[in-house]
């Protein structure tokens, strides 16, 4: 009886919170916007007209109602990231939620049952790069922080191309935005900065790697809320800032920097941490991180600057008024003098010892203090699981690469392997193996995970983790939802190139027409083929390549015409068996003076060490040949490639890019002699 009666009053309580719940509500219309950041008009996507799309602010306890009207000509959707909410309201269109179909309305509602600072963004497409991302606030129902003011800081990158466009560049080539970001590494470079850089090179080539990568994508402009520059005048001196800083950038990385003195770390992803000092914070895309500040009391204009971590830009924001206090500016790392796994390969043993590229330092200051990679970043509670749950343990290598631009996990891409199963009640570990050259922020919806760090108990809860390159995180977490969640790397053009998976609680499978779509459409479009073509007018002769190619699959057309009557050309299929090996097959018509011989060719592409590409073909007259080419990249702009044959056929050939679209080329053909001419790049 005493039992009843106590859950009756449970019972009623839970009514009348729920009753009392105060409802927030938003309209938005997402629409498409001309913006101008570095002198080109751009047409951008924007939420109620504004990059970034307005901050949406509620406290625990209330319900968030948030209706967005699809003005542009495209659907789109809206992901609430790091966010703990029904599945049906995560806003992965076709997955767990309707897409904003075009010209309609939806409406996400969802109550809010934690605190801290997020993001909202489009999941439909690469929209996230054009502008559809904004700010999140949850506020606890009491306030247990000191700080006299708050201030959102939104960073984001910015490009005035096309996003479509900039994912067929990266498939084009995988140094296509060297030159653009001023990061060409050419040897001329390589010999400047000695032996080392030399020796570095040549350790790097001989295990089949290229050059260096830090980041895809060159950008035109980096922005703290939509500006390169700005300024906050009405700040007082001597007040306490919190500053919630959010990384909205598609495929950025940033360190943050304030002039007026250290930042004290008090949330990572929303969750409080034990309050920790630093100089310097770096911050992985589609992370959070809130800390207090302190302007000083002397009235000038403190700078917090957001460079990106390739220190190809920055973007400041200047608080407090008077006269203008800068951040010392970052260098750019040098990348001839870092390994493969970003350490220092520098003769200066002190230098060598544990610091990676991110915390290359200016000379004279080299006690500044940057959270490595999460060490020293604890949970304020313990976040512990219950060790009585049954485990799950799943190796997840994060595999892929620049030279097709595929990424994936366990060498698969999304639409080759779509679920990571699990079941409600486990303890889920992922150790995720990083096998590429690039930092990954791997993301998983509806769920904080806790990053194994060293901080036993204390180790820290997020959502997004980055995982650096040649390194292995371990992540861990209850399993106490349902249904299917999005697993992926939020690296946008990383994402979209394959790095992502569905984990699916398998005893609650979802079961309606979208979420049978979202999978069907994986099968037939998740793998799009990308067309480009060269095309050269010389001297001596023309000659021109056309290729269309997928995730593992390659038709290509070769063509080389001397302007009499001899051609070859060359048409193959070629399927990708790994990074270094592909298999082909197909024909060769070869016309020599008044002789034509049409040929069947198979064989395997492989790169040898050293990335030199063989190529050993087999004909249909019973004879092999095997064919031998590499390129270097001599100065910024000049190439030099070389291609023999056991026929004794060989080209020598110089390159001289004037732009992305045209090259000037210089070449000795063993068949059709000096020339020179044109390329021409589609
Ligand atoms: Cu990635």
């Amino acid at each position: 009886m005493r039992f009843l009666t106590r859950f009756i009053i449970v019972y009623l309580c839970l009514i009348s919170a729920h009753v009392h719940a105060e409802v927030v509500s938003y309209q938005f219309n997402i629409d498409y916007k001309e913006m101008n950041i570095t002198g080109e008009s751009v047409l951008a996507m924007s939420i109620n007209n504004q990059i970034p799309a307005p901050t949406v602010e509620a406290k625990v306890g209330d319900v968030l109602k948030v209706t967005f009207n699809n003005l542009m000509d495209v659907e789109t959707s809206i992901h609430w990231h790091g966010i703990l909410l029904p599945n049906d309201q995560d806003g992965v269109p076709y997955l767990t939620t309707s897409p904003i179909k075009v010209g309609a309305s939806f409406t996400y509602e969802f109550p809010v049952i934690h605190s801290g600072t997020y993001w909202y963004h489009s999941h439909t497409g690469l929209q996230e790069q054009r502008g559809i991302y904004g700010s999140i606030i949850f506020n606890e129902k009491q306030q247990h922080y000191q700080y006299d003011e708050e201030k959102v800081i939104v960073l984001s990158d910015w490009i005035n191309e096309n996003p479509k466009q900039v994912l067929r560049n990266l498939k084009r080539e995988d140094d296509y935005y060297s030159l653009k970001k001023d990061a060409v590494q050419s040897w001329d470079k390589i010999i400047a900065n000695g032996l080392p850089a030399l020796k570095n090179r040549f350790n790097r080539a001989r295990i089949r790697m290229g050059a260096m990568d830090i980041s895809d994508v060159g950008y035109d402009a980096f922005l703290i809320n939509g500006k390169q520059q700005s300024s906050n005048e009405d700040v007082k001196p001597g007040s306490k800032v919190r500053l919630r800083i959010i990384n909205a950038g598609a495929s950025s990385y940033f360190y943050v920097d304030y002039a007026g003195g250290e930042m004290t770390i008090i949330e990572a992803d929303g969750v409080a941490v034990i309050p920790v000092k630093v100089d310097r914070l770096r911050i992985a895309i589609a992370e959070t991180y809130d800390v207090i500040i302190e302007i000083p009391q002397l009235e000038k204009a403190y700078e917090l600057r957001a460079t990106s971590e390739d220190v190809t830009g920055y973007a400041s924001m200047y608080l407090g008024k008077g006269e203008v206090v800068t951040v010392k500016p970052l260098e750019k790392p040098n990348p001839f003098l870092v390994d493969h796994s970003m350490h220092m390969v520098s003769v200066d043993k002190s230098d060598h010892e544990n610091h990676n590229m991110m915390h290359m330092k200016h000379k004279n200051e080299s006690d500044i203090k940057v959270l490595n990679e999460y060490k020293g970043l604890r949970s304020l509670t313990h976040t512990t699981l219950d060790v009585n749950n049954p485990k799950r343990e799943m190796l997840l290598r994060l595999t892929g690469s620049m030279e097709r631009y595929v990424w994936s996990f366990n060498d698969k891409t999304l639409s080759e392997d779509d679920k990571i199963l699990i079941k409600k009640g486990e303890n889920v570990r992922f150790i995720l193996k990083n096998e590429t050259m690039m930092h990954h922020p791997i993301h998983l919806h509806g769920h904080f995970f806790r990053v194994l760090n060293g901080e036993g108990a204390h180790s820290p809860l997020k959502h997004t983790v980055n995982v650096p390159p040649f390194q292995t995180v371990v992540i861990e977490f209850y399993a106490n939802e349902e249904k299917d969640w999005f697993f992926h790397c939020h690296n946008l053009y990383h994402m979209k190139n394959g790095m992502a998976r569905v984990v699916r609680y398998e005893d609650s499978k979802p079961n309606n027409d979208l979420n049978t779509l979202f999978y069907k459409n994986i099968n037939t479009n998740g793998d799009p083929w990308y067309s480009f073509a060269d095309t050269s007018f010389q001297s001596n002769m023309m000659a021109g390549e056309l290729w269309s190619m997928n995730t593992r699959n390659t038709f290509n057309i070769h063509y080389d015409f001397n302007y009499e009557d001899e051609y070859d050309v060359d048409a193959f299929y070629e399927r990708r068996m790994s990074r270094f090996l592909g298999v082909f097959f197909g024909a060769n018509i070869e016309r020599d003076s008044d002789d034509v011989s049409n040929t069947i060719v198979t064989g395997i592409n492989y790169t040898l060490p050293l990335l030199i590409e063989s190529n050993l073909r087999f004909d249909s007259y019973g004879k092999f040949r095997l064919e031998l080419q590499s390129d270097y990249q001599l100065s910024e702009r000049i190439n030099f490639d070389w291609i023999w044959n056991t026929d004794d056929e060989y080209r020598f050939q110089i390159k001289y890019d004037v732009n992305k679209k045209i090259s000037a080329v210089i070449n000795n053909d063993s068949d059709f002699d000096y020339g020179v001419g044109l390329l021409i790049h589609f």
